[in-house]
């Protein structure tokens, strides 16, 4: 029956023998985040070498450099400009604005849709008109054209765009980053990347909150010094461009005097200086603070003894009045954002019904799910966080920062997974806490902007591929190389034993498949085994150089420098493994040899550590730890020699 089928499907697809000539048939284009509806229309359309560019009101000027960009970079040579729509398209004409004008509204109108109504939405309709065809790229607002031209860069990638429309909007308001770990904070030039990366993938909020930044924690009643201020307002200005929200974050926990008026007047004047910067959003983080005692004995006569409750309590009023201080300096200002000092999970205690009862309904809750590093996170957790927290809360997903004992010597590379959809319904957003290693995190984070966009048709593995894709600058070869390199780094630990997600899957798979083979199959089932295992071997070898000088973004490598170079030696303990047991099949003696080097070399391997000071806890590099280095210490046992 299956063979009949093949014979009748090459039989049709040989009928036609121009089949090689013809012109590829308009498909699905993959984008990520991925849109709420996209729909083919009919045919395809080539940009070809000039445009017609009709720019409507509410085009900021980024957006339109942006979108002129795109074009160029396709293959665009001429783009003339119109100030209205002609009744006949008969070349390529371009429409780009926002909201309900009338040359919008008419250029979608032609193309049969509307634009899509929500907050940061947008609607991008092409249409093939014979001689002619219109592209329309329209935002509900700023932020939505935005977001459109990212989409318009990934379907530019592709010779022809299908004539087709999409419809999308964001799940969540709130999507992007907190840069909130302890250990080494991410250098100006980190952040400048991360502001373009976090654009790329519809995110929009950026907070600023390295743990080790001493005047935002340690010594936060010291004024910063006037050379940092004005990076981190070249930053605001960055993060501004790329429509993404710069929110500071102050952590006064450590030493606040909570009914000293002086430090409620210490934080607004920080706040002040960095308002005087362009910043307009703002963040108070109360985690990681001892909370039964207090810093000053005032304290002790206006909340009573310590406790969580009376801490709870005493938060809940100086955040009250930071927030009445914001809103009366900055209308415009966003709600003030805060993390509890019990974040991690959802549980009713004294100190959550204190904060719920006291707490200005408009401040934001943030909390990291159901521990500080949570094995997945479910709708009736979310739901139960709401409860505790008296608000929809804003999830600080504690992935993939590296900065606790679990993750010494590793990069947390696996797919941003275990996350229930329908989770946009109970919470406010999404912020990643990333790496110390800030291009490595890009693929978690990739995910996490994603499932916050939309949640619903999120799919971890193909946006985790999509990541790669971005990394190395769409060349497959690095891609795979990168994918390889990845799974050595699927590892996702828990601050407990248990990781949440498990390590090297897809190695794990093939070296199964390889013991499996010499355990049960056949000479030539087990021959054929060893001979796949000698080419994965010889992939895995190679990927780290393919990745050192492949990547788009070099900082990749540098920051991956040792895991690289113990991946190159593990590779060749791994060929080593597959030459010996080859001799082993063969009953040749030089098997011993074979695995004898490959000891040595895994042992090399295992001995090369971190980099110094990169992140919070140094120590040896993992490479698909408990796979690879057990499969290596198995081979001599394998086949008898
Ligand atoms: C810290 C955070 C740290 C993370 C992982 C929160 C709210 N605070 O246990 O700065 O990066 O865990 O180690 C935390 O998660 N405390």
């Amino acid at each position: 029956m299956n063979k009949l089928f093949t014979c009748l499907t090459l039989l049709a697809l040989g009928a036609n023998t121009s089949f090689a000539q013809m012109a590829p048939p308009a498909t699905l284009p993959m984008i990520f985040p991925t849109p709420v509806s996209t729909q083919l229309g009919q045919g395809s359309i080539i940009l070809g070498k000039s445009v017609v560019l009709i720019q409507s009101a509410g085009t900021d000027s980024e957006t339109a450099t942006l979108i002129r960009g795109i074009l160029k970079s396709v293959g665009v040579e001429t783009i003339t400009t119109a100030q209205r729509l002609p009744a006949a398209v008969d070349r390529t004409y371009l429409i780009i604005g926002t909201g309900n004008t009338g040359i919008i509204r008419d250029a979608l109108a032609r193309t049969n849709t509307e634009l899509d109504s929500h907050a940061e939405g947008y609607t991008i309709a092409g249409l093939t008109t014979g001689s002619g065809a219109l592209v329309t790229i329209a935002g509900y607002d700023a932020d939505g054209l935005f977001h459109a031209a990212q989409t318009f860069r990934q379907l530019a990638r592709r010779t022809s765009i299908p004539a087709l429309v999409i419809k999308d909007h964001p799940a969540m308001p709130i999507r992007g980053t907190i840069e909130g770990f302890y250990g080494a904070p991410w250098s100006m030039e980190n952040r400048t990347k991360h502001l373009n990366f976090l654009a790329s993938v519809k995110a929009n909020t950026y907070i600023y909150s390295p743990k080790d930044d001493p005047y935002a924690r340690d010594r936060w009643r010291e004024a910063y010094p006037k050379a940092t201020l004005a990076e981190l307002e070249k930053l605001v200005a960055t993060a501004r461009r790329n429509h993404i929200n710069f929110v500071y974050a102050i952590s006064p926990g450590p030493s606040i005097c909570f009914s000293d008026p002086t430090d409620l007047q210490t934080l607004e004047h920080k706040f002040d200086a960095l308002r005087a910067i362009g910043v307009h959003n703002f963040y108070v983080a109360l985690d990681d603070i001892e909370y039964t005692k207090w810093n000053c004995d005032i304290d002790k006569q206006s909340f009573g003894p310590p406790s969580a409750e009376a801490a709870g309590v005493a938060q809940a009023k100086l955040l009250n009045a930071v927030q009445a201080s914001l809103s009366a300096h900055d209308p415009e200002s966003h709600p003030l954002i805060m993390v509890p000092t019990e974040y991690y999970d959802a549980k009713e205690s004294p100190y959550k019904a204190a904060l719920r009862k006291n707490l200005d309904p408009k401040i934001v809750v943030q909390w990291t799910g159901t521990d500080v590093v949570p094995p997945s996170i479910a709708i009736r957790d979310a739901q139960a966080a709401t409860k505790a927290f008296g608000r929809k809360t804003l999830l600080w997903d504690n992935y993939p920062v590296n900065d606790y004992g679990q993750t010494t010597g590793r990069l947390l590379l696996a797919p941003y997974t275990r996350r229930e959809a329908g989770l946009s319904a109970e919470l406010t957003g999404i912020l990643s806490n990333p790496m110390n290693q800030e291009a490595a995190s890009r693929p978690a984070v990739t995910g996490v902007a994603a499932f916050g966009w939309n949640d619903k048709d999120y799919d971890a593995e193909r946006t985790w591929h999509a990541a790669a894709y971005e990394l190395a600058g769409g060349d497959e070869r690095t891609m795979a190389a990168l994918l390889t390199f990845f799974d050595t780094q699927h590892m996702a630990p828990t601050f407990g034993s248990q990781p949440w997600q498990p390590q090297a899957p897809i190695m794990k798979a093939k070296l199964d498949a390889v013991r499996e083979a010499i355990a049960n199959g056949d000479n030539v089932a087990r021959h054929r085994a060893i001979v796949d295992l000698t080419e994965y071997a010889v992939e895995f070898t190679s990927a780290p150089d393919i990745i050192r000088s492949g990547t788009v973004d070099p900082a990749f490598a540098q920051e991956a420098r040792p895991w690289l170079d113990a991946m190159q030696l593990w590779g060749r303990a791994l060929q080593l493994t597959a030459a010996g047991l080859n001799a082993a099949d063969q009953r040749s003696a030089a098997a011993g040899r074979y695995f004898e080097n490959a000891k040595k070399i895994a042992l090399e391997a295992a001995a090369i550590q971190s980099i110094p000071g990169a992140t919070r806890f140094n120590g040896p590099i993992k490479i698909a730890d408990g796979v690879l280095d057990d499969f290596i210490s198995d081979g001599p046992k394998l086949i008898a020699f």
